[in-house]
Protein backbone atom coordinates (compact mmCIF):
# COMPACT_ATOMS: atom_id res chain seq x y z
CA UNK A 1 0.00 0.00 0.00
CA UNK A 2 1.82 3.05 -0.80
CA UNK A 3 1.54 6.02 -3.62
CA UNK A 4 -2.14 7.08 -4.34
CA UNK A 5 -2.05 6.61 -7.90
CA UNK A 6 -1.00 3.23 -7.84
CA UNK A 7 -3.40 1.27 -6.20
CA UNK A 8 -6.24 0.32 -8.30
CA UNK A 9 -7.14 -2.30 -6.21
CA UNK A 10 -7.65 -0.36 -3.62
CA UNK A 11 -9.79 2.40 -4.98
CA UNK A 12 -13.39 2.07 -6.79
CA UNK A 13 -13.99 3.48 -10.23
CA UNK A 14 -14.24 6.83 -9.11
CA UNK A 15 -10.89 6.79 -7.29
CA UNK A 16 -12.47 6.58 -3.43
CA UNK A 17 -11.09 3.87 -0.94
CA UNK A 18 -13.04 0.66 -1.20
CA UNK A 19 -15.13 0.05 1.98
CA UNK A 20 -12.86 -3.06 2.03
CA UNK A 21 -10.05 -1.66 1.71
CA UNK A 22 -10.80 0.34 4.48
CA UNK A 23 -12.17 -2.30 6.82
CA UNK A 24 -8.53 -3.72 5.94
CA UNK A 25 -6.86 -0.24 6.93
CA UNK A 26 -9.05 0.04 10.26
CA UNK A 27 -8.13 -3.37 11.31
CA UNK A 28 -4.31 -3.09 10.46
CA UNK A 29 -4.88 0.45 12.46
CA UNK A 30 -6.27 -1.52 15.37
CA UNK A 31 -8.82 2.12 15.48
CA UNK A 32 -11.18 3.34 13.36
CA UNK A 33 -10.45 5.87 10.52
CA UNK A 34 -12.43 8.74 11.72
CA UNK A 35 -14.05 10.71 8.40
CA UNK A 36 -12.31 8.37 6.07
CA UNK A 37 -15.40 9.73 3.83
CA UNK A 38 -14.06 12.97 3.67
CA UNK A 39 -10.30 11.35 2.29
CA UNK A 40 -10.06 13.46 -0.95
CA UNK A 41 -10.25 11.13 -4.09
CA UNK A 42 -7.24 9.04 -5.07
CA UNK A 43 -5.76 9.66 -1.25
CA UNK A 44 -4.57 6.88 1.24
CA UNK A 45 -3.92 7.60 4.59
CA UNK A 46 -0.62 8.96 5.45
CA UNK A 47 0.65 6.39 7.59
CA UNK A 48 0.42 3.45 5.32
CA UNK A 49 2.71 5.62 2.75
CA UNK A 50 5.81 6.33 4.97
CA UNK A 51 5.95 3.95 8.37
CA UNK A 52 5.56 -0.10 8.49
CA UNK A 53 5.24 0.44 12.22
CA UNK A 54 2.04 2.13 11.88
CA UNK A 55 0.70 -1.68 11.32
CA UNK A 56 2.98 -2.89 14.33
CA UNK A 57 2.26 -3.90 17.66
CA UNK A 58 3.61 -1.35 20.03
CA UNK A 59 6.09 -3.61 21.73
CA UNK A 60 8.08 -4.64 18.03
CA UNK A 61 11.42 -3.77 18.71
CA UNK A 62 13.14 -1.42 15.88
CA UNK A 63 16.75 -2.78 15.20
CA UNK A 64 17.17 -0.56 11.96
CA UNK A 65 14.68 1.48 10.14
CA UNK A 66 16.64 2.08 6.52
CA UNK A 67 15.99 -0.68 5.76
CA UNK A 68 13.25 -1.47 8.06
CA UNK A 69 14.81 -4.02 10.41
CA UNK A 70 12.04 -5.39 13.03
CA UNK A 71 11.50 -8.23 15.51
CA UNK A 72 8.87 -9.84 17.49
CA UNK A 73 9.71 -10.24 21.56
CA UNK A 74 9.12 -14.34 22.20
CA UNK A 75 5.72 -12.84 24.44
CA UNK A 76 4.63 -11.69 21.28
CA UNK A 77 4.83 -14.36 19.48
CA UNK A 78 2.41 -16.36 21.64
CA UNK A 79 -0.49 -16.53 18.41
CA UNK A 80 -1.19 -19.85 16.80
CA UNK A 81 -0.90 -18.42 13.73
CA UNK A 82 1.32 -15.15 13.38
CA UNK A 83 -1.17 -11.93 13.04
CA UNK A 84 0.86 -9.09 10.87
CA UNK A 85 1.30 -6.88 13.69
CA UNK A 86 3.67 -8.98 15.34
CA UNK A 87 5.49 -10.64 12.31
CA UNK A 88 9.14 -9.12 12.31
CA UNK A 89 10.06 -7.44 8.98
CA UNK A 90 13.55 -7.83 7.55
CA UNK A 91 14.71 -5.66 4.21
CA UNK A 92 17.42 -5.72 2.85
CA UNK A 93 16.66 -2.66 0.62
CA UNK A 94 13.96 -0.17 0.22
CA UNK A 95 10.45 -0.81 -0.18
CA UNK A 96 8.85 -0.41 -4.31
CA UNK A 97 7.01 2.87 -3.62
CA UNK A 98 4.82 2.79 -6.90
CA UNK A 99 2.81 -0.69 -6.80
CA UNK A 100 0.54 -0.93 -10.04
CA UNK A 101 -1.45 -4.46 -9.02
CA UNK A 102 -3.67 -3.63 -12.31
CA UNK A 103 -0.40 -4.20 -14.25
CA UNK A 104 1.51 -6.74 -12.32
CA UNK A 105 2.93 -9.48 -13.39
CA UNK A 106 5.16 -12.52 -12.79
CA UNK A 107 7.60 -13.67 -15.54
CA UNK A 108 9.23 -17.09 -15.28
CA UNK A 109 12.35 -16.75 -17.77
CA UNK A 110 15.92 -18.42 -17.01
CA UNK A 111 18.25 -20.97 -19.78
CA UNK A 112 16.23 -23.57 -18.30
CA UNK A 113 12.52 -22.81 -19.43
CA UNK A 114 11.49 -23.90 -22.98
CA UNK A 115 10.13 -20.24 -23.88
CA UNK A 116 9.59 -17.35 -20.82
CA UNK A 117 6.16 -16.72 -20.03
CA UNK A 118 4.29 -13.80 -18.56
CA UNK A 119 1.03 -13.70 -16.20
CA UNK A 120 -0.62 -11.32 -15.07
CA UNK A 121 -1.26 -11.31 -11.84
CA UNK A 122 -4.98 -11.85 -12.07
CA UNK A 123 -4.58 -14.36 -14.34
CA UNK A 124 -2.26 -16.33 -11.85
CA UNK A 125 -5.26 -16.24 -9.60
CA UNK A 126 -7.82 -17.36 -12.23
CA UNK A 127 -5.40 -19.99 -13.93
CA UNK A 128 -4.28 -22.27 -11.09
CA UNK A 129 -5.58 -23.79 -8.62
CA UNK A 130 -5.60 -22.05 -4.97
CA UNK A 131 -3.78 -23.44 -1.81
CA UNK A 132 -3.70 -22.11 1.66
CA UNK A 133 -0.44 -23.07 4.01
CA UNK A 134 0.70 -21.88 7.51
CA UNK A 135 4.39 -21.50 6.71
CA UNK A 136 7.33 -20.95 9.31
CA UNK A 137 9.31 -18.22 7.71
CA UNK A 138 12.84 -17.59 10.31
CA UNK A 139 15.77 -15.16 9.29
CA UNK A 140 18.84 -17.23 9.05
CA UNK A 141 20.78 -14.29 11.39
CA UNK A 142 17.92 -15.23 13.65
CA UNK A 143 19.36 -15.85 17.27
CA UNK A 144 22.53 -13.61 16.35
CA UNK A 145 23.05 -11.32 19.07
CA UNK A 146 23.84 -14.75 21.08
CA UNK A 147 27.40 -15.42 19.32
CA UNK A 148 30.70 -14.79 20.86
CA UNK A 149 32.26 -13.18 19.64
CA UNK A 150 29.88 -10.78 17.84
CA UNK A 151 29.34 -11.22 13.99
CA UNK A 152 28.43 -8.29 11.83
CA UNK A 153 24.60 -7.21 11.21
CA UNK A 154 21.54 -7.24 12.83
CA UNK A 155 21.93 -8.36 16.05
CA UNK A 156 18.12 -10.39 16.42
CA UNK A 157 17.39 -11.98 19.48
CA UNK A 158 14.99 -14.81 19.33
CA UNK A 159 12.18 -12.54 17.60
CA UNK A 160 12.99 -12.86 13.69
CA UNK A 161 10.72 -15.99 13.07
CA UNK A 162 6.95 -15.77 12.07
CA UNK A 163 4.02 -18.76 10.94
CA UNK A 164 1.52 -17.10 9.32
CA UNK A 165 -1.13 -18.14 6.63
CA UNK A 166 -0.10 -17.78 2.92
CA UNK A 167 -2.72 -18.25 0.37
CA UNK A 168 -1.52 -18.86 -3.48
CA UNK A 169 -0.81 -20.98 -6.23
CA UNK A 170 1.84 -24.04 -6.07
CA UNK A 171 5.33 -22.69 -8.01
CA UNK A 172 5.55 -26.13 -9.45
CA UNK A 173 2.05 -25.96 -11.22
CA UNK A 174 3.33 -22.59 -13.01
CA UNK A 175 6.62 -24.12 -13.83
CA UNK A 176 4.62 -27.26 -15.43
CA UNK A 177 2.81 -24.96 -17.66
CA UNK A 178 5.64 -23.26 -18.68
CA UNK A 179 8.06 -25.76 -19.39
CA UNK A 180 11.08 -26.56 -17.33
CA UNK A 181 14.18 -28.35 -19.22
CA UNK A 182 15.75 -31.30 -17.74
CA UNK A 183 18.99 -29.68 -17.03
CA UNK A 184 16.97 -26.99 -14.13
CA UNK A 185 18.46 -27.29 -11.23
CA UNK A 186 17.73 -24.22 -9.43
CA UNK A 187 15.30 -21.27 -9.49
CA UNK A 188 15.79 -17.70 -8.30
CA UNK A 189 13.17 -14.51 -7.97
CA UNK A 190 14.18 -11.09 -8.37
CA UNK A 191 11.54 -7.83 -6.53
CA UNK A 192 10.86 -4.94 -6.97
CA UNK A 193 12.45 -2.92 -4.08
CA UNK A 194 15.51 -0.98 -4.44
CA UNK A 195 19.30 -0.50 -3.38
CA UNK A 196 19.36 1.64 -0.37
CA UNK A 197 22.07 3.91 -2.54
CA UNK A 198 18.63 4.11 -4.24
CA UNK A 199 20.52 3.56 -7.31
CA UNK A 200 17.92 1.11 -9.68
CA UNK A 201 21.11 -0.91 -11.08
CA UNK A 202 21.74 -2.17 -7.92
CA UNK A 203 20.24 -5.46 -7.05
CA UNK A 204 19.24 -5.67 -3.38
CA UNK A 205 18.37 -9.25 -3.11
CA UNK A 206 17.93 -12.24 -5.64
CA UNK A 207 18.36 -15.68 -4.01
CA UNK A 208 16.90 -19.38 -4.47
CA UNK A 209 16.45 -22.88 -3.70
CA UNK A 210 16.98 -25.87 -6.10
CA UNK A 211 14.08 -27.57 -8.12
CA UNK A 212 13.49 -29.75 -5.46
CA UNK A 213 12.36 -27.70 -2.92
CA UNK A 214 10.69 -25.03 -5.27
CA UNK A 215 8.78 -27.72 -6.66
CA UNK A 216 7.00 -29.10 -2.87
CA UNK A 217 3.93 -28.81 -2.86
CA UNK A 218 3.90 -25.75 0.03
CA UNK A 219 5.99 -23.91 -2.19
CA UNK A 220 4.01 -20.75 -2.54
CA UNK A 221 3.50 -17.90 -5.15
CA UNK A 222 1.24 -16.42 -2.52
CA UNK A 223 -1.11 -13.00 -2.99
CA UNK A 224 -2.83 -13.47 0.66
CA UNK A 225 -1.85 -13.72 4.41
CA UNK A 226 -3.73 -14.42 7.23
CA UNK A 227 -7.02 -13.98 4.61
CA UNK A 228 -5.81 -10.28 3.30
CA UNK A 229 -3.71 -8.93 0.40
CA UNK A 230 0.05 -9.15 2.09
CA UNK A 231 1.29 -5.85 3.88
CA UNK A 232 3.53 -3.74 1.70
CA UNK A 233 5.99 -4.37 4.34
CA UNK A 234 5.75 -8.44 3.85
CA UNK A 235 5.70 -8.54 -0.32
CA UNK A 236 2.65 -6.58 -1.19
CA UNK A 237 1.26 -7.92 -3.88
CA UNK A 238 2.91 -11.14 -4.75
CA UNK A 239 5.63 -13.09 -3.07
CA UNK A 240 7.38 -16.53 -3.14
CA UNK A 241 6.69 -18.09 0.05
CA UNK A 242 9.13 -21.48 0.96
CA UNK A 243 8.69 -22.63 4.74
CA UNK A 244 11.84 -24.24 6.67
CA UNK A 245 14.22 -23.03 4.87
CA UNK A 246 16.28 -19.42 5.23
CA UNK A 247 13.23 -16.94 4.94
CA UNK A 248 15.35 -14.88 2.91
CA UNK A 249 14.65 -17.76 -0.16
CA UNK A 250 10.97 -16.14 0.25
CA UNK A 251 10.99 -13.40 -2.19
CA UNK A 252 8.85 -9.89 -1.60
CA UNK A 253 7.38 -8.11 -4.38
CA UNK A 254 7.98 -10.72 -6.78
CA UNK A 255 7.96 -10.07 -10.34
CA UNK A 256 10.54 -12.59 -12.19
CA UNK A 257 11.97 -15.86 -11.34
CA UNK A 258 14.40 -17.74 -13.23
CA UNK A 259 15.05 -21.32 -13.30
CA UNK A 260 18.18 -21.79 -13.91
CA UNK A 261 20.74 -24.27 -15.48
CA UNK A 262 22.70 -23.64 -12.38
CA UNK A 263 23.45 -22.99 -8.46
CA UNK A 264 21.56 -19.28 -8.65
CA UNK A 265 24.40 -16.70 -9.07
CA UNK A 266 21.79 -13.54 -7.79
CA UNK A 267 23.04 -10.68 -4.74
CA UNK A 268 23.13 -12.37 -1.94
CA UNK A 269 23.51 -15.66 -3.25
CA UNK A 270 27.16 -15.64 -3.99
CA UNK A 271 30.12 -14.78 -1.50
CA UNK A 272 29.30 -15.72 2.23
CA UNK A 273 25.50 -14.61 2.33
CA UNK A 274 23.64 -17.19 3.70
CA UNK A 275 25.95 -19.77 4.23
CA UNK A 276 28.29 -21.26 6.78
CA UNK A 277 32.04 -23.11 6.65
CA UNK A 278 31.51 -26.67 6.02
CA UNK A 279 33.32 -27.30 8.32
CA UNK A 280 33.86 -26.56 12.31
CA UNK A 281 35.65 -23.17 12.99
CA UNK A 282 37.01 -22.05 16.44
CA UNK A 283 34.88 -18.84 16.90
CA UNK A 284 36.56 -15.90 15.56
CA UNK A 285 37.82 -18.07 12.45
CA UNK A 286 37.19 -16.89 8.98
CA UNK A 287 37.76 -19.06 6.69
CA UNK A 288 37.94 -18.34 2.50
CA UNK A 289 34.96 -18.48 0.93
CA UNK A 290 35.54 -21.82 -1.00
CA UNK A 291 34.84 -23.39 2.26
CA UNK A 292 31.11 -22.49 3.08
CA UNK A 293 28.03 -24.14 1.99
CA UNK A 294 24.49 -22.54 1.45
CA UNK A 295 22.08 -23.02 4.57
CA UNK A 296 19.84 -25.54 3.17
CA UNK A 297 16.35 -26.23 5.96
CA UNK A 298 16.81 -24.74 9.36
CA UNK A 299 17.71 -26.53 12.53
CA UNK A 300 15.18 -27.35 15.10
CA UNK A 301 14.40 -24.54 17.83
CA UNK A 302 11.75 -23.91 19.86
CA UNK A 303 9.91 -20.38 21.89
CA UNK A 304 8.66 -20.09 25.28
CA UNK A 305 6.07 -17.67 24.43
CA UNK A 306 3.61 -17.69 27.26
CA UNK A 307 4.68 -16.36 30.15
CA UNK A 308 6.58 -13.44 29.15
CA UNK A 309 9.93 -13.42 30.89
CA UNK A 310 10.37 -11.67 34.21
CA UNK A 311 6.27 -12.96 35.48
CA UNK A 312 5.64 -12.77 38.90
CA UNK A 313 4.14 -15.74 39.88
CA UNK A 314 2.16 -17.11 43.06
CA UNK A 315 3.10 -19.47 45.16
CA UNK A 316 1.19 -22.58 45.16
CA UNK A 317 -0.62 -22.38 41.37
CA UNK A 318 0.81 -24.61 38.65
CA UNK A 319 1.86 -22.44 35.75
CA UNK A 320 1.38 -23.12 32.63
CA UNK A 321 4.03 -22.95 29.76
CA UNK A 322 3.41 -22.66 25.78
CA UNK A 323 5.06 -21.94 22.97
CA UNK A 324 5.49 -23.45 19.81
CA UNK A 325 8.41 -25.79 18.07
CA UNK A 326 9.80 -25.88 14.55
CA UNK A 327 12.65 -27.80 12.53
CA UNK A 328 12.81 -26.61 8.78
CA UNK A 329 11.70 -29.41 6.54
CA UNK A 330 11.65 -31.96 9.44
CA UNK A 331 9.06 -32.49 12.42
CA UNK A 332 9.01 -31.90 15.69
CA UNK A 333 8.88 -35.27 17.90
CA UNK A 334 9.63 -34.19 20.95
CA UNK A 335 9.73 -30.97 23.64
CA UNK A 336 10.53 -31.00 26.90
CA UNK A 337 11.28 -27.53 29.86
CA UNK A 338 13.23 -27.81 32.43
CA UNK A 339 13.09 -25.24 35.45
CA UNK A 340 16.25 -26.67 37.21
CA UNK A 341 18.69 -25.02 34.93
CA UNK A 342 18.79 -28.44 32.82
CA UNK A 343 19.23 -31.16 36.05
CA UNK A 344 15.78 -32.86 35.11
CA UNK A 345 13.84 -32.45 31.97
CA UNK A 346 9.83 -32.79 31.52
CA UNK A 347 7.78 -33.87 28.57
CA UNK A 348 5.72 -31.38 27.03
CA UNK A 349 2.20 -31.72 25.51
CA UNK A 350 3.26 -31.57 21.82
CA UNK A 351 0.49 -30.83 19.27
CA UNK A 352 1.24 -31.62 15.36
CA UNK A 353 1.35 -28.86 12.81
CA UNK A 354 -1.55 -28.07 10.90
CA UNK A 355 0.35 -28.84 7.78
CA UNK A 356 4.02 -29.62 6.75
CA UNK A 357 6.15 -26.73 7.16
CA UNK A 358 4.03 -25.31 10.01
CA UNK A 359 5.35 -24.57 13.55
CA UNK A 360 3.72 -26.81 16.20
CA UNK A 361 2.20 -25.63 19.70
CA UNK A 362 3.54 -27.28 22.94
CA UNK A 363 2.21 -26.64 26.52
CA UNK A 364 3.25 -27.86 29.86
CA UNK A 365 2.15 -27.71 33.60
CA UNK A 366 4.76 -27.27 35.81
CA UNK A 367 4.84 -26.78 39.80
CA UNK A 368 7.78 -24.83 41.25
CA UNK A 369 8.68 -25.77 44.52
CA UNK A 370 9.18 -22.43 46.41
CA UNK A 371 9.52 -19.13 46.29
CA UNK A 372 12.22 -18.22 44.94
CA UNK A 373 13.62 -17.09 40.97
CA UNK A 374 13.46 -19.93 38.65
CA UNK A 375 14.54 -20.12 34.85
CA UNK A 376 12.35 -21.82 32.38
CA UNK A 377 14.30 -23.74 29.60
CA UNK A 378 12.86 -25.33 26.50
CA UNK A 379 14.41 -27.85 24.38
CA UNK A 380 12.81 -29.35 20.84
CA UNK A 381 13.67 -32.70 19.32
CA UNK A 382 13.35 -33.14 15.78
CA UNK A 383 11.86 -36.51 13.88
CA UNK A 384 15.64 -37.43 13.04
CA UNK A 385 16.73 -37.32 16.91
CA UNK A 386 18.50 -33.90 16.91
CA UNK A 387 18.28 -31.79 19.66
CA UNK A 388 18.55 -27.92 19.96
CA UNK A 389 21.81 -27.22 21.82
CA UNK A 390 21.32 -25.56 25.42
CA UNK A 391 24.28 -22.97 24.94
CA UNK A 392 25.35 -21.40 21.70
CA UNK A 393 25.70 -23.98 18.90
CA UNK A 394 28.41 -23.73 16.56
CA UNK A 395 29.93 -20.87 15.69
CA UNK A 396 30.04 -18.72 12.33
CA UNK A 397 31.55 -15.87 10.74
CA UNK A 398 27.96 -14.48 9.49
CA UNK A 399 26.56 -15.52 12.66
CA UNK A 400 23.33 -17.67 11.06
CA UNK A 401 21.39 -20.23 12.34
CA UNK A 402 21.58 -20.01 16.06
CA UNK A 403 18.91 -22.52 17.75
CA UNK A 404 20.38 -22.96 20.91
CA UNK A 405 17.02 -23.20 23.70
CA UNK A 406 15.41 -20.16 24.54
CA UNK A 407 15.25 -19.40 28.52
CA UNK A 408 12.81 -17.26 30.63
CA UNK A 409 13.41 -16.16 33.79
CA UNK A 410 10.33 -16.31 36.54
CA UNK A 411 9.56 -15.26 40.28
CA UNK A 412 7.92 -17.30 42.65
CA UNK A 413 6.32 -14.72 45.40
N1 LIG B 1 12.58 -8.67 -2.37
C1 LIG B 1 13.01 -9.00 -1.16
N2 LIG B 1 12.64 -10.17 -0.62
C2 LIG B 1 13.07 -10.52 0.62
C3 LIG B 1 13.94 -9.67 1.35
C4 LIG B 1 14.30 -8.42 0.78
O1 LIG B 1 15.02 -7.62 1.36
N3 LIG B 1 13.81 -8.12 -0.48
N4 LIG B 1 14.41 -10.07 2.57
C5 LIG B 1 14.47 -11.53 2.77
C6 LIG B 1 14.86 -11.90 4.12
S1 LIG B 1 16.53 -11.88 4.47
C7 LIG B 1 13.94 -12.35 5.03
S2 LIG B 1 14.43 -12.92 6.55
C8 LIG B 1 12.50 -12.35 4.72
C9 LIG B 1 11.73 -11.53 5.74
O2 LIG B 1 10.36 -11.61 5.51
P1 LIG B 1 9.36 -10.64 6.28
O3 LIG B 1 9.93 -9.25 6.26
O4 LIG B 1 8.05 -10.75 5.59
O5 LIG B 1 9.25 -11.14 7.71
O6 LIG B 1 12.21 -11.83 3.42
C10 LIG B 1 13.13 -12.17 2.42
N5 LIG B 1 12.67 -11.70 1.14
MO1 LIG C 1 16.79 -13.00 6.54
Amino acid sequence: MTSPDSNSSLFDRRGFLRKSALATMAGLLGTDLVFAHRLPKEYLPLVFDVNPMATKHKDMVVLNDKPWNVEALPHLLDDAVTPTDKMFIRNNGLMPEKIDTANWSLTINGESVKAPKTYKLSDLKKRFKTYTYQLVLECAGNGRAGYVPQTAGNQWTDGAVSCAEWTGVRLKDILADVGVKADAVYIGYYGKDLHVSQDPTKAVISRGVPMRKATEDETLVAWAMNGQDIPLAHGFPLRLVIGGWPASVSGKWLHTISVRNKVHDGAKMTGKSYKVPMNAVEPGVDPPEDQFRIIESMPVKSLITFPKTGAMLDQGKPLTLRGHAWAGDRSVKEMYVSYDFGATWQRCDLKLAKNRLAWQHWSASVKLPQKGYYEIWARAVDDAGISQPMVMPQWNPEGYINNACHRIAVKVV
